[in-house]
């Protein structure tokens, strides 16, 4: 054999040993399964066969939500967390991209630097500013109303909703352009990190009474979410809360 192959088969042997010592630790994600950010990484887990729990105790006792022992492992007290072996990751982007370099992904091994990179960055648009727009501002107001006898403040679903179009824009102009969203392709590609972000999102407006549903200005978005809901893992995900 040449001996400049040795080390590279080397390198893969090692690889592979750590890729399978680290899956089989459990992955525990703390958070409620109602989240939509929590519900992004059930998303990638259940797509890669990858055991996982989520909930408040991922230590072996609970860690209540904002207590000093949770700004201690996210400083804005925020969920989702991932814990992993020693491992203790915040910010669903980032925990979905590791878990997605941990197993490997052949569909994502097949796209450019750059594919990946824009990936990355509609996955981080969609976390920071989708998210506020949809869920912070929007389905919050439905899921946990803050009116008089708990009713929803209609009026301030409705001044949401102008927000929520443009961020239904952006996910419009992605599907027409066809690069970002793949699950969009149809059930070969497994989801990217932005179709995992994006997924649960859509979804929840999809469970809005018709008159705030808004999705149905949108074609190119319900027949994207009607692809999602055919595959296995956001059947077993994306339900109502
Ligand atoms: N940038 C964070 C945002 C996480 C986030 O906003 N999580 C929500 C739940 S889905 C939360 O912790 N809300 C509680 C709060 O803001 O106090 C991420 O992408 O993971």
């Amino acid at each position: 054999m040449n001996s400049i192959w040795v080390p590279i088969i080397n390198v893969k042997a090692i690889k592979d040993k750590m890729t399978t010592y680290n899956k089989a630790l459990p992955l525990k994600i703390y958070g409620p399964s109602f989240s939509n950010f929590v519900r992004s990484i059930m998303l990638i887990c259940e797509e890669r066969g990858l055991d996982y729990q989520t909930g408040f105790d991922c230590t072996g006792e609970k860690i209540e939500f904002k207590s000093a022992a949770h700004l201690a492992l996210h400083p804005y007290g925020k969920f989702p967390i991932l814990f992993h072996g020693e491992l203790v990751l915040p910010e669903t982007a980032s925990i979905c991209r590791y878990i997605i370099n941990l197993v490997g992904n052949q569909s994502e091994s097949e796209l450019s630097p750059t594919q990946l990179a824009r990936i990355d960055a509609f996955g981080a648009i969609t976390s920071i500013y989708l998210d506020k727009a949809i869920m912070r501002d929007y389905i919050l107001e439905f899921a946990f109303p803050k009116g008089e006898g708990g009713e929803v403040r209609l009026e301030v679903a409705i001044a949401a909703q102008s927000e929520v179009r443009k961020a239904l824009q952006l996910v419009n102009s992605e599907l027409l352009q066809g690069e970002i969203l793949l699950a969009a392709k149809g059930a070969s590609q497994s989801l990217t990190l932005a179709d995992a972000l994006i997924a649960p999102m859509l979804h929840y407006i999809s469970t809005l009474h018709p008159s705030f549903n808004l999705l149905s200005d949108f074609p190119a978005i319900e027949k994207y979410l009607a692809e999602l809901m055919r595959r296995e893992s956001c059947k077993k995900v994306l339900v109502r809360k």
